[in-house]
Protein backbone atom coordinates (compact mmCIF):
# COMPACT_ATOMS: atom_id res chain seq x y z
CA UNK A 1 0.00 0.00 0.00
CA UNK A 2 1.28 2.92 -1.04
CA UNK A 3 1.97 5.09 2.31
CA UNK A 4 4.11 8.14 1.24
CA UNK A 5 6.27 9.38 -1.85
CA UNK A 6 9.88 10.30 -1.64
CA UNK A 7 10.89 13.30 -3.49
CA UNK A 8 14.49 14.33 -5.06
CA UNK A 9 14.57 17.86 -5.57
CA UNK A 10 17.18 18.86 -8.86
CA UNK A 11 15.84 17.82 -11.46
CA UNK A 12 12.78 16.18 -10.44
CA UNK A 13 10.95 18.64 -9.20
CA UNK A 14 12.33 21.42 -10.92
CA UNK A 15 15.12 21.91 -13.74
CA UNK A 16 17.66 23.26 -11.35
CA UNK A 17 21.05 22.06 -13.16
CA UNK A 18 21.48 25.16 -15.23
CA UNK A 19 20.68 26.99 -11.99
CA UNK A 20 23.56 25.59 -9.84
CA UNK A 21 25.74 25.62 -12.95
CA UNK A 22 25.63 29.41 -13.18
CA UNK A 23 25.66 29.80 -9.34
CA UNK A 24 29.02 27.62 -9.54
CA UNK A 25 30.80 30.05 -12.11
CA UNK A 26 29.51 33.11 -10.67
CA UNK A 27 31.39 31.96 -7.39
CA UNK A 28 34.30 31.21 -9.09
CA UNK A 29 34.48 34.50 -10.71
CA UNK A 30 33.67 36.08 -7.46
CA UNK A 31 36.95 34.27 -6.03
CA UNK A 32 39.37 35.07 -8.91
CA UNK A 33 39.37 31.75 -10.19
CA UNK A 34 39.48 31.09 -14.05
CA UNK A 35 37.25 27.97 -13.87
CA UNK A 36 34.53 27.90 -16.08
CA UNK A 37 31.80 25.05 -16.26
CA UNK A 38 30.46 24.75 -19.92
CA UNK A 39 26.96 22.42 -20.11
CA UNK A 40 29.37 19.66 -21.80
CA UNK A 41 31.51 19.30 -18.31
CA UNK A 42 28.67 20.03 -16.22
CA UNK A 43 26.75 17.00 -17.35
CA UNK A 44 30.20 14.79 -16.68
CA UNK A 45 30.48 16.46 -13.55
CA UNK A 46 26.91 15.58 -12.23
CA UNK A 47 27.85 12.18 -11.80
CA UNK A 48 29.81 13.28 -8.56
CA UNK A 49 26.51 14.69 -6.47
CA UNK A 50 26.95 17.02 -3.77
CA UNK A 51 28.64 20.55 -4.54
CA UNK A 52 31.43 20.31 -2.59
CA UNK A 53 32.15 16.82 -3.60
CA UNK A 54 32.12 17.90 -7.22
CA UNK A 55 34.50 20.66 -6.81
CA UNK A 56 37.05 18.53 -4.99
CA UNK A 57 36.18 16.10 -7.80
CA UNK A 58 37.01 18.87 -10.51
CA UNK A 59 40.52 20.27 -9.28
CA UNK A 60 41.06 16.25 -8.87
CA UNK A 61 40.54 15.83 -12.06
CA UNK A 62 40.93 19.06 -13.92
CA UNK A 63 43.35 21.34 -11.82
CA UNK A 64 45.82 18.70 -10.37
CA UNK A 65 48.58 21.21 -9.16
CA UNK A 66 45.68 23.71 -7.86
CA UNK A 67 46.34 25.16 -3.89
CA UNK A 68 44.13 27.34 -2.47
CA UNK A 69 45.74 31.21 -3.54
CA UNK A 70 44.15 32.06 0.36
CA UNK A 71 46.37 29.26 1.84
CA UNK A 72 43.40 27.69 3.63
CA UNK A 73 43.26 24.03 3.62
CA UNK A 74 41.74 22.72 0.47
CA UNK A 75 38.55 21.52 2.17
CA UNK A 76 38.03 24.68 3.83
CA UNK A 77 38.93 26.77 0.82
CA UNK A 78 36.29 24.69 -0.97
CA UNK A 79 33.27 25.02 2.13
CA UNK A 80 33.90 28.96 1.40
CA UNK A 81 33.48 28.51 -2.00
CA UNK A 82 30.76 26.11 -1.78
CA UNK A 83 29.08 28.75 0.76
CA UNK A 84 29.54 31.43 -1.93
CA UNK A 85 27.82 29.45 -4.89
CA UNK A 86 24.93 28.68 -2.37
CA UNK A 87 24.10 32.69 -1.61
CA UNK A 88 24.29 32.90 -5.97
CA UNK A 89 22.03 29.92 -6.52
CA UNK A 90 19.59 31.43 -3.82
CA UNK A 91 19.07 34.56 -5.73
CA UNK A 92 18.70 33.35 -8.77
CA UNK A 93 15.63 31.46 -7.35
CA UNK A 94 14.40 34.23 -5.54
CA UNK A 95 14.48 35.77 -9.19
CA UNK A 96 12.04 33.63 -10.13
CA UNK A 97 13.26 31.94 -13.33
CA UNK A 98 12.76 28.45 -12.43
CA UNK A 99 9.63 26.91 -12.15
CA UNK A 100 8.65 23.92 -11.07
CA UNK A 101 8.43 20.75 -13.46
CA UNK A 102 5.07 19.79 -15.02
CA UNK A 103 2.94 17.96 -12.48
CA UNK A 104 4.60 18.63 -9.71
CA UNK A 105 2.20 21.04 -8.09
CA UNK A 106 -0.57 18.67 -9.02
CA UNK A 107 0.81 15.55 -7.51
CA UNK A 108 1.98 16.94 -4.52
CA UNK A 109 -1.62 18.68 -4.14
CA UNK A 110 -3.37 15.41 -4.78
CA UNK A 111 -0.84 13.26 -2.39
CA UNK A 112 -1.25 15.80 0.31
CA UNK A 113 -5.37 15.76 -0.32
CA UNK A 114 -5.36 11.79 -0.34
CA UNK A 115 -3.37 11.52 2.68
CA UNK A 116 -0.31 10.24 1.15
CA UNK A 117 2.62 11.60 3.56
CA UNK A 118 5.52 13.23 1.28
CA UNK A 119 9.21 13.39 2.17
CA UNK A 120 11.94 14.60 0.11
CA UNK A 121 16.07 12.83 0.01
CA UNK A 122 18.26 14.94 -1.82
CA UNK A 123 21.83 15.85 -1.74
CA UNK A 124 21.63 19.32 -2.16
CA UNK A 125 21.56 21.93 1.07
CA UNK A 126 18.26 22.49 2.96
CA UNK A 127 18.09 25.77 2.06
CA UNK A 128 18.42 25.13 -1.20
CA UNK A 129 14.88 23.26 -0.68
CA UNK A 130 13.92 26.28 1.61
CA UNK A 131 15.01 28.56 -1.31
CA UNK A 132 13.06 26.14 -4.16
CA UNK A 133 9.66 26.38 -2.56
CA UNK A 134 9.87 29.45 -1.61
CA UNK A 135 10.18 30.46 -4.88
CA UNK A 136 7.66 28.24 -6.59
CA UNK A 137 5.18 27.10 -4.15
CA UNK A 138 6.01 28.51 -0.52
CA UNK A 139 2.78 26.41 1.12
CA UNK A 140 3.96 23.49 0.18
CA UNK A 141 7.19 23.24 2.17
CA UNK A 142 5.20 22.30 5.54
CA UNK A 143 3.78 19.39 3.50
CA UNK A 144 6.42 17.22 3.83
CA UNK A 145 7.31 15.31 7.10
CA UNK A 146 10.85 15.06 6.24
CA UNK A 147 13.80 16.84 4.23
CA UNK A 148 16.99 14.63 3.62
CA UNK A 149 19.15 16.48 2.97
CA UNK A 150 22.91 17.54 2.33
CA UNK A 151 25.53 16.54 5.03
CA UNK A 152 22.39 14.83 6.89
CA UNK A 153 24.48 11.38 6.18
CA UNK A 154 28.29 11.21 5.41
CA UNK A 155 27.41 9.42 1.51
CA UNK A 156 25.73 11.21 -0.92
CA UNK A 157 23.60 9.40 -3.73
CA UNK A 158 24.27 6.91 -5.52
CA UNK A 159 24.80 5.93 -1.56
CA UNK A 160 21.23 4.63 -0.63
CA UNK A 161 22.03 6.57 2.60
CA UNK A 162 19.55 9.23 2.95
CA UNK A 163 17.49 7.37 1.10
CA UNK A 164 17.58 4.83 4.41
CA UNK A 165 17.40 7.70 6.67
CA UNK A 166 14.62 9.20 5.46
CA UNK A 167 12.89 5.40 5.94
CA UNK A 168 13.63 5.85 9.55
CA UNK A 169 12.39 8.95 10.11
CA UNK A 170 9.09 8.18 8.12
CA UNK A 171 9.01 4.76 10.29
CA UNK A 172 8.11 2.94 7.30
CA UNK A 173 9.38 0.05 5.20
CA UNK A 174 10.56 0.82 1.48
CA UNK A 175 7.64 -1.66 0.16
CA UNK A 176 5.15 1.33 1.11
CA UNK A 177 6.87 4.13 -0.24
CA UNK A 178 7.50 5.35 -3.95
CA UNK A 179 10.99 7.40 -4.95
CA UNK A 180 11.03 9.63 -7.89
CA UNK A 181 14.20 10.84 -9.33
CA UNK A 182 15.39 11.82 -12.65
CA UNK A 183 19.05 10.80 -13.23
CA UNK A 184 21.23 7.31 -12.20
CA UNK A 185 22.90 8.08 -8.88
CA UNK A 186 19.58 9.10 -7.23
CA UNK A 187 17.89 6.16 -8.90
CA UNK A 188 20.21 3.82 -7.54
CA UNK A 189 20.30 5.44 -4.60
CA UNK A 190 17.02 4.65 -3.78
CA UNK A 191 16.78 1.24 -5.53
CA UNK A 192 19.53 0.21 -3.15
CA UNK A 193 17.40 1.33 -0.13
CA UNK A 194 14.73 -1.47 -1.38
CA UNK A 195 12.33 1.64 -3.02
CA UNK A 196 10.52 1.57 -6.07
CA UNK A 197 11.53 4.33 -8.21
CA UNK A 198 9.81 6.52 -10.96
CA UNK A 199 12.12 8.61 -12.94
CA UNK A 200 10.92 11.72 -14.93
CA UNK A 201 14.19 12.74 -17.32
CA UNK A 202 15.34 15.90 -18.49
CA UNK A 203 17.72 16.97 -20.84
CA UNK A 204 20.96 16.22 -18.36
CA UNK A 205 19.77 12.59 -17.23
CA UNK A 206 18.16 11.28 -20.44
CA UNK A 207 21.10 9.20 -21.70
CA UNK A 208 21.88 7.79 -17.85
CA UNK A 209 21.55 3.72 -16.95
CA UNK A 210 18.20 3.99 -14.84
CA UNK A 211 18.45 0.48 -13.99
CA UNK A 212 16.10 -0.21 -11.13
CA UNK A 213 13.15 2.22 -12.03
CA UNK A 214 9.85 0.76 -12.78
CA UNK A 215 8.83 3.55 -15.25
CA UNK A 216 10.43 6.05 -16.91
CA UNK A 217 8.28 9.53 -18.15
CA UNK A 218 9.03 12.99 -19.70
CA UNK A 219 7.54 14.46 -16.54
CA UNK A 220 4.83 14.03 -14.11
CA UNK A 221 1.76 14.60 -16.49
CA UNK A 222 -0.07 17.99 -16.48
CA UNK A 223 -2.57 19.71 -19.06
CA UNK A 224 -0.80 21.13 -21.83
CA UNK A 225 2.85 19.18 -21.09
CA UNK A 226 2.46 15.91 -24.02
CA UNK A 227 2.94 13.35 -21.59
CA UNK A 228 5.16 10.16 -22.78
CA UNK A 229 5.32 6.87 -21.29
CA UNK A 230 9.41 6.67 -22.01
CA UNK A 231 9.81 2.66 -20.43
CA UNK A 232 7.69 0.69 -18.47
CA UNK A 233 8.86 -2.58 -16.60
CA UNK A 234 6.67 -2.60 -13.42
CA UNK A 235 8.54 -5.94 -12.20
CA UNK A 236 11.93 -4.73 -11.92
C1 LIG B 1 21.80 16.97 -7.17
C2 LIG B 1 23.18 17.34 -6.98
C3 LIG B 1 23.52 18.58 -6.28
C4 LIG B 1 23.32 19.85 -7.05
C5 LIG B 1 24.07 20.95 -6.34
O1 LIG B 1 21.69 15.54 -7.13
O2 LIG B 1 24.07 16.61 -7.35
O3 LIG B 1 24.88 18.50 -5.97
O4 LIG B 1 23.82 19.72 -8.35
O5 LIG B 1 23.69 21.07 -5.03
P1 LIG B 1 20.30 14.84 -6.75
P2 LIG B 1 24.71 21.55 -3.88
O6 LIG B 1 19.23 15.52 -7.54
O7 LIG B 1 20.49 13.41 -7.18
O8 LIG B 1 20.10 14.98 -5.26
O9 LIG B 1 25.73 22.44 -4.53
O10 LIG B 1 23.84 22.30 -2.88
O11 LIG B 1 25.31 20.31 -3.30
MG1 LIG C 1 18.14 14.84 -9.15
Amino acid sequence: ELKALIFDVDGTLAETEEGHRLAFNRAFADAGLDWAWPPALYAELLAVTGGKERIAHYIARHRPDFTPPTGQPLPEFIAVLHAAKTKHYAALLAGGGIPLRPGVARLLREAKDAGVRLAIATTTSPENVTALFDATMPEALGWFEVIGAGDAVPRKKPAPDIYLYVLAALRLPPADCLAIEDSAPGTHAARDAGLQVIATLNDYTASHDFDGAMLLLNHLGEPGFPFKVLSGNANS
